[in-house]
């Protein structure tokens, strides 16, 4: 099938090209990516835009459930896609079902696509693909799409840079430890939501809504929300629409553009053959010495770059 045809398909709402043009651009197939790329390339032409929400919060938050209440309170005018992006590699299939029952609400509903692809090895984030994935189920009239990440590091500045409105999700009584070291995350959210929160007195609950509002001297959304009772869902869309209408996306992308070009040097620099053979050779070397690594590895980009 031509990327002209897949384009086809996608704007004529046919779901199934919409699920083979994501296996398509998430092909590592050299043949693939070109035809992924051309793809892409006729997909922002169309110019559509979505509202992109990220949902991330470490796993047994509660992530899926959260999504399955804001799914079906949004379904009724909008049509949602759900990328959630597996921290589990594609050899487990567990998590993917345990989503897909988490959403059981929503996972029959006509106007809604879920998604679930492995992250490939970028711990808990978005994986590489995910904004091509965007890019098709906004070509496809997808309004909203939410994605659902693992907490994790690095990867959710990626998680941010493509989002219009970043919701963390947390555990009440998490402790404060964990909370301190997890501020650099916290920094990121545009709402925290202490989840579960019929899972604790109402005034424990309301004890950390303080903590977090005095860590951020009370500049950051802090709500509070059940997924199992699901009261207010609304309250949250509101918020999330605030926050929406301030996305500065557009700017936030040029951290894309980082990680693509990162990307593209270190596939170019492991198919270079003169660095494929140096690696071999280095392979038996380096377990029988002392070696410095760092020396050695500006030795291969010299080489690499020669
Ligand atoms: N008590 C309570 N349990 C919840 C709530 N939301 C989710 N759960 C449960 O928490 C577990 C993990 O939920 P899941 O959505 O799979 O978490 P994820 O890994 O973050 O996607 C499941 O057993 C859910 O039923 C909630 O608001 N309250
Ligand atoms: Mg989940």
């Amino acid at each position: 099938m031509k990327a002209k045809e897949y384009l086809e398909g996608i704007k004529n709402g046919e779901i199934s090209i919409l699920s083979k043009a994501i296996t398509l651009i998430e092909s590592s197939r050299e043949k693939d990516r070109k035809k992924a790329n051309s793809l892409i390339d006729l997909c922002l032409k169309e110019n559509r835009q979505s509202k992109i929400i990220c949902v991330s919060g470490p796993p047994g938050v509660g992530k899926s459930t959260f999504i399955n209440c804001l799914g079906s309170y949004l379904l009724k005018k909008n049509k949602v896609a759900i990328l959630a992006i597996d921290p589990s590699s594609k050899k487990s299939k567990g998590s993917i079902l345990a989503d897909k029952t988490r959403m059981s609400e929503i996972s029959n509903h006509d106007n809604v696509f879920i998604r679930p692809s492995p992250n490939q090895g970028k711990l808990g984030g978005i994986n590489k693909n995910t904004n091509e994935s965007i890019i098709l189920c906004e070509t496809f009239g997808f309004n909203i799409i939410i994605i659902e990440t693992v907490g994790v590091g690095q990867s959710e500045i990626n998680a941010h840079s493509i989002s219009d409105c970043f919701i963390l999700l947390t555990l009440p009584k998490s402790g404060d430890k964990i909370q301190a070291i997890k501020k650099g995350i916290l920094e990121f959210a545009d709402i925290i939501i202490i989840h579960k929160s019929d899972t604790i007195k109402k005034i424990e609950l309301q004890k950390e809504k303080n903590y977090f509002s005095d860590m951020f001297n009370k500049n950051k959304i802090i709500k509070t929300f059940s997924s199992i009772e699901s009261v207010n869902i609304e309250q949250i869309w509101k918020e999330i629409q605030k926050i929406s209408l301030n996305s500065n996306k557009k700017n936030k992308q040029i951290d894309l553009l980082h990680d693509a070009i990162k990307e593209e040097l270190e596939r170019e620099f492991y198919k270079n053959e003169k660095i494929k053979n140096e690696i071999n050779n280095l392979t038996n070397k380096i377990k029988m010495s002392n070696m410095n690594i760092k020396k050695v590895a500006k030795k291969l980009v010299n080489i690499f770059l020669k």
